[in-house]
């Protein structure tokens, strides 16, 4: 056993396929056994972009493997379940290498609370959807990028096997970087796809979508501009290029009926642009639209 991904939701199977197709020895945690026997029985299936598909033979467990075997453990779970995930690797005394791939930037002061001796985190720019318990489309590759946090970073090297120009994986000295300039992408990106429900793509092609879509990069250039030299707007576009027919996680959480992850994405970069005393009114009118979208039907 190498690696151990916990969460096998779009990002959870595209890092399992990968990993196991460069050699590793992979195990998954899910919930559900009817998802643990469909990965067991048939492995991970994966739609490639041009069509073709990939089949990545993995184990899945429903239960936490403990024992001697130290793999690196990566934490593929949705933020909304972190803590109660946190909070069972505790009881068990689960200490192992963690890399943490959640989107925004609540759980990094989450991980950090926790005794874990060594961990890291990662962003993930590919196009990824879940279309059954095992099979994930890979809608537009990107780039996974793995940022330095406490202990030794280098024991995540392990993930640079699966490396390839399908699925290039680098590695930063500064997680609180990295996670800041993908939370930027996610800012810029996620929000306008939620609302108006369009592919990635349609953020370049739509004139309308376009104009919002330069309106929220400018807005949060202005209130981070140290960050401006590591995000061009081409940049950006290049991640809605990429992933053009890809539905953003934000979006795909809204059709879903699943909350919209617009505390740890929206809400946190409106706190930091505020600490800094920068206005942000277009990130913020989303904001509450997103909210008003969530809760549609409540009463005051
Ligand atoms: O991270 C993403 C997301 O949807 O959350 C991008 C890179 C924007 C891909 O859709």
């Amino acid at each position: 056993m190498d690696v151990v991904i916990v969460g096998a939701g779009s990002v959870g199977l595209l890092l399992g396929s990968y990993l196991s197709e460069s050699g590793l020895e992979v195990t998954m945690i899910v919930r559900r056994e009817g998802q643990a026997n469909a990965l067991n029985n048939n492995g991970i299936r994966r739609i490639n972009e041009d069509g073709s598909e990939t089949i990545s033979r993995i184990h899945a467990t429903t239960s936490m493997p403990t024992g001697s075997a130290s793999p690196v453990w990566i934490i593929a779970v949705k933020y909304i379940n972190l803590q109660q995930l946190l909070n069972e690797l505790d009881n068990l005394q689960i200490l192992n290498p963690m890399l943490f791939i959640q989107n925004g930037l609540d759980h990094f002061g989450m991980a950090n609370a926790t005794s874990l001796p060594n961990l890291a985190f990662a962003t993930v720019e590919h196009g990824a959807r879940r279309l059954d318990d095992n099979t994930v489309q890979h809608n537009g590759v990107g780039l996974v990028t793995i940022g330095a946090g406490r202990g030794d970073s280098t024991i995540f090297g392990i993930i640079e096997t699966a490396h390839s120009d399908r699925f290039p994986v680098t590695r930063h000295v500064d997680a609180e970087f990295v996670l800041m300039r993908k939370v930027l992408i996610n800012c810029m990106i996620n929000p306008l796809t939620a609302i108006l429900e369009v592919e990635n793509g349609e953020l370049l092609t739509n004139p309308s979508c376009h104009e919002l879509f330069v309106a929220l990069y400018d807005e949060l250039i202005n209130a981070f501009p140290d960050m401006k030299p590591f995000l061009s707007i081409e940049a950006v576009s290049a991640v809605c290029q990429n992933t053009a027919h890809n539905k953003s996680s934000m979006l795909s959480d809204r059709l879903a009926g699943r909350p919209m992850e617009i505390k740890t994405i929206i809400t946190a970069v409106i706190e930091k642009a505020n600490e800094l005393h920068k206005k942000v009114p277009l990130l913020a009118m989303l904001e509450k639209m997103l909210y008003a979208i969530e809760g549609k039907g409540e009463q005051l």
